[in-house]
């Protein structure tokens, strides 16, 4: 397996430069302003100039301007971001169809298909910064090695703007000598749990019995580490399922008459159903755009997965509901499926 993970560099903070150059080399703050006192709230990330003076994500913003009185300080605009984001994923998906994005500046390319070694990845990691430098001007940091652990501990190594590969003798020495803490999903409470057994690199774990592991840091988490140091884990780079999947249509006219609304809700059905690919739902929302563009909706949730012909007659029972409820006319009318059935998966809890 050859695991190429991009790592967008100061995201927030750098779309902001990106949008206003003028920024560029002077300390730059992104903040979730909770909105209680001008200044409560925390960092959602910081540019590298600001970083070096010692703002890091999650601090209160009070302590960051104790400590940056004359950095930058803007407000989090998480919508912008997404948008870029979505680009430079789709930039990424040219490059391998089995891409996992892992959060909005993460994503696993499972590249095997594509390369044969090392040399070849680490070309392909070099074309990815660029194409996205050219088009977005934002620099990334890429890791690649045998599995997405290591390709993401690559990219942490490289930051910013960097790439790195880590090759199997590396992944090794690695295992004997990298922090327990500093393996992707082992946060704060794990390491304390784990060194205070004496475990302080991943190798160690092995001189414990499974059992013992897996009462302290649960089944999931040990099966993960124990595989880890065994150098024996292959976690798949899986496609993110959807959080829900839905299609709206436009009426031929505004209208309360449910006979002419049915055809429209039928088609939009099909078409959702048809998105779904698979997956199966347990919750259907019947989404209305009304007369005055009001969007409203209305959800039913079932114990099993929806079936079509459930989600038809659940939707029909939904939209009476709805009409009986709300008199104006509807201008668009669809539907949204949501929770969907997963397959449980051993390194279910690996989830970048
Ligand atoms: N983020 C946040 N709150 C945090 C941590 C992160 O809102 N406590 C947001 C802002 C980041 C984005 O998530 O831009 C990605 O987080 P990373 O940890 O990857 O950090 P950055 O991309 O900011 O920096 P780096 O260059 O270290 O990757
Ligand atoms: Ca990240
Ligand atoms: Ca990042």
């Amino acid at each position: 397996m050859i695991i190429l993970f991009v790592d967008f560099d100061y995201f927030y903070a750098q779309v902001e430069e990106v949008l206003n150059p003028s920024l560029k080399g002077k300390p730059v703050v992104v903040c979730v302003f909770s909105g209680r006192t001008e200044n409560s709230g925390a960092v959602a990330t910081a540019n590298y100039e600001a970083r070096k003076l010692g703002v890091k994500a999650g601090m209160p913003i009070v302590k960051a301007k104790e400590i940056l009185p004359d950095a930058i300080y803007l407000p989090m605009r998480k919508e912008v971001y997404q948008q870029v984001s979505n680009r430079i994923m789709n930039i990424l998906r040219k490059y391998s169809r089995k891409i996992e994005i892992a959060s909005i500046d993460e994503a696993y390319l499972d590249i095997s298909d594509k390369v044969n070694n090392y040399t070849d990845a680490y070309k392909i990691g070099l074309q990815i910064k660029n194409e996205i430098y050219e088009k977005e001007k934002i620099t990334v940091t890429v890791g690649i090695s045998k599995n997405k652990v290591f390709a993401k501990i690559a990219a942490e190594m490289a930051k910013p703007n960097g790439i790195k590969v880590i090759d199997d003798n590396e992944v090794k020495k690695l295992i004997r000598e990298i922090d327990i803490g500093e393996i992707p999903g082992v946060g704060e409470i794990t390491t304390q749990k784990l060194k205070s057994l004496g475990i302080n690199k991943l190798i160690d774990i092995l001189n414990f019995d499974f059992m013992k592991i897996k009462k302290i840091v649960g089944e999931a988490k040990a099966n993960y580490l124990f595989s880890l140091a065994r150098d024996e884990y292959f976690g798949p780079v899986k496609e993110r399922v959807r959080k829900s999947i839905g299609r709206i249509v436009t009426l031929k006219k505004n209208s309360r008459n449910i006979e002419e609304i049915k055809p429209f809700l039928a088609r939009s059905l099909d078409e959702a159903f048809n998105k779904l690919n698979g997956k199966i739902p347990k919750t259907i929302y019947l989404v209305a755009v009304m007369e005055d563009l009001d969007i409203i909706s209305r959800g039913k949730t079932f114990p099993h997965g929806i079936t079509k012909e459930t989600a038809y007659k659940a939707s029909l029972e939904l939209l009476e509901k709805l009409l009986a409820e709300d008199k104006r006319k509807i201008r668009r009318i669809g539907v949204r499926f949501s929770k969907f059935i997963e397959a449980t998966s051993l390194d279910k809890f690996f989830q970048f």
